[in-house]
């Protein structure tokens, strides 16, 4: 019965809420191999269903199947195997440095770590990432070096950045990763226009934007689906879809459109959903996506599909809103597990190999947390010096700045 003038608006409503049973069974999932690769200039108009489906490579036995695999070499998805196991030893020390008050802030990937990972080496050098904080794997996988991430977490004497952003809000221009804003959704606007300058300049270079489920709200997200669409700009527009959005779930962002991918779909750009915990499928679907950036055939939408098994920030603490054991739950398992486990069946790895792999990146990470530590943290030790706080804006410094600068004795 519709009541006739009494006039409602729906509020969407997570599954469950902290003490429930986690319960993911409204997540569709395909079953790995299912779903075909088109070519990278098929028609946007017939491949719509890939919006509401799920790109997977690796099966529940570790096999990698379908039309998305064979990409990668055995030595390739080990080195992989390593990104991800640095980036998530990385954030284990740096979350504990947090605690020790060695730094203000940090941010996790843990869950995540196969989409940044995987997605850089789709990419070629001279490319940018506009990225958010949760995206570090991009510097991992790219050798940039950790020492000087820390640096920049620490906001010690030898910060790239001399204490002027918060922490883990890196940049770095010869690893393509634009300086992050804490201004979410800007990525998606700046990515398209420094793709659209590309294109303008007979440049070969191609952006990647990123963004969260939540942020996709953002009216930015929308203007730059318009002129991505539009002009064709040569840029990847990533989704990352965790679930979350700090304490409100996805549910609220999407709405009613069904997928993340789905919103690409009215713009007429080729939209596509991938198993972000699957590293094969990640880097599959990056590269195909890359391919027709590259190729001159416009943008693509990929939504990653993920979980954000850790707190959003060192700030939040998922038991106020979430069941404890919901990560437990999540349906397409841990991308570390998941590749090594592919890697056992391949023959080119073990239990015994991944421990002592284990073991020797916890030393490489404590050896570059000495070293940073050696140039200061949050309250010890050394810091940027005031001088550099007036540097690095104007060519020519203004009257004001240069007596402020005289003032602070400097
Ligand atoms: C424009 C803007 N609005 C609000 C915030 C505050 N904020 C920081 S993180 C966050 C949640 C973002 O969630 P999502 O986009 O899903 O990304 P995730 O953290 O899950 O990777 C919000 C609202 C912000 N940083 N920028
Ligand atoms: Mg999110």
């Amino acid at each position: 019965m519709t009541d006739a003038g009494m006039l409602r608006f729906h509020v969407p409503e997570p599954e469950v809420r902290p003490g429930g049973t986690p319960d993911f069974s409204n997540v569709t999932i395909a079953s790995a191999g299912s779903v075909p690769r088109p070519d990278i200039d098929v028609d946007p108009r017939t491949i719509r269903d890939m919006a509401f489906s799920i790109i997977r490579v690796l099966n529940r036995d570790g096999e990698a199947v379908g039309p998305w695999a064979g990409l990668l070499t055995d030595e390739e998805l080990l080195e992989g195997l390593r990104h991800m196991m640095t980036l998530r030893t990385f954030d284990a020390r740096m979350q504990m440095a947090q605690r020790q008050g060695k730094t203000s802030f940090y941010m996790q990937h843990l869950g995540e770590e196969a989409v940044s990972c995987a997605f850089r080496k789709a990419l070629s050098p001279g490319d940018m990432n506009f990225p958010t904080y949760r995206q570090a794997g991009l510097l991992i996988a790219d050798d940039y070096p950790m020492v000087t991430m820390m640096n920049q977490i620490y906001s010690n004497e030898a910060d790239p950045l001399k204490g002027r952003q918060l922490p883990i809000m890196y940049s770095s221009k010869e690893h393509g990763f634009f300086s992050i804003s804490g201004n979410l959704a800007t990525q998606y606007i700046q990515a398209v226009g420094w793709a659209m300058a590309s294109a303008i300049s007979n440049d070969s270079k191609i952006a990647a934007a990123w963004i969260g489920d939540g942020s996709t709200a953002e009216s930015d997200f929308h203007s730059a689906l318009v002129f991505a669409s539009t002009y064709k700009a040569p840029v990847v527009l990533n989704v990352v879809n965790n679930q979350w959005a700090i304490s409100t779930f996805q549910g609220i962002a999407r709405g009613g459109s069904g997928t993340f991918a789905a919103r690409g779909l009215g713009f007429g750009i080729p939209s596509l959903r991938v198993d972000g915990n699957d590293y094969l499928a990640v880097h599959a679907v990056a590269k195909w996506a890359a391919e027709r950036a590259r190729g001159n055939l416009g943008p693509t939408l990929v939504e990653y599909v993920t979980y954000r098994a850790g707190a959003h920030s060192s700030s939040d603490d998922p038991s106020a809103y979430r069941p404890k054991t919901e990560s437990d739950a999540w349906p397409l398992g841990d991308p570390i597990m998941r590749l090594k486990n592919h890697l056992i069946r391949l023959g080119v790895w073990s239990d015994e190999r991944h421990a002592q792999a284990e073991a020797e990146i916890l030393d490489t990470v404590i050896a570059a947390q000495k070293e940073a530590e050696s140039h200061g943290t949050l309250h010890a030790g050394g810091k940027p010096s005031t001088r550099d706080m007036f540097e690095g804006l104007y060519a020519e410094m203004p009257p004001h700045l240069r007596r402020q600068r005289q003032q602070a004795g400097v």
